[in-house]
């Protein structure tokens, strides 16, 4: 297994998760491409985007259904502050994840995390696994306690 996908599984493990990441032959860099590769509904599939406060310059994770935008002066309005999505340089630099890859755990540091209430509706969703061809299978209630996330509407 890729070293970065090695990390996730353990990551994964070591709070609770008895699944397994799963490596495709094919890409699931985009939710598109997840969808296509792993045979599931665009929806189902978790989009992990790091946003930059306007305030304090810290992040946050939004963890948002392959189906929705994130409409970001709402989600903005919800925390009472200003959001704007991190380049591809600051999500490297902040979970340690290339684009594409970025898992909703084991980052290099802790992100305050937030779900996309529409990701509640599905029995399973598949999260990446910290490469463009890694995944995840966990329940929505899973992903929710893994990440400590506070669930919100998005789109
Ligand atoms: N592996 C899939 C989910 S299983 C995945 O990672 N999807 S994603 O949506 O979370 O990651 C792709 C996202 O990366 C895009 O939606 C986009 O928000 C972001 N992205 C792509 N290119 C860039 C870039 N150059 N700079 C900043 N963000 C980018």
């Amino acid at each position: 297994m890729h070293p970065l996908a090695e990390k996730v599984q353990i990551t994964l493990n070591a709070l609770g998760y008895f699944g397994q990441v799963q490596e495709l032959p094919t890409s699931t860099r985009t939710a598109t491409e997840a969808a296509q590769s792993i045979g599931c509904e665009v929806g189902q599939i978790v989009k992990s985007l790091v946003f930059i406060l306007s305030r304090d310059q810290t992040p946050i994770l939004l963890l948002v259904s392959g189906r929705n935008r994130v409409d970001e002066s709402k989600v903005g309005d919800l925390l009472k502050d200003k959001i704007r999505k991190a380049t591809a340089q600051e999500v490297g630099q902040i979970t340690g994840f290339p684009i594409g890859g970025v898992p909703p755990v084991g980052h290099r540091q802790p992100i305050p995390t937030y779900m996309d209430e529409d990701l509640l509706q599905f029995d399973v969703v598949w999260a990446a696994a910290g490469t463009p061809n890694s995944v995840f299978p966990v329940s929505p209630f899973h992903l929710k306690e893994f990440t400590k996330a506070w669930i919100i509407p998005v789109k």
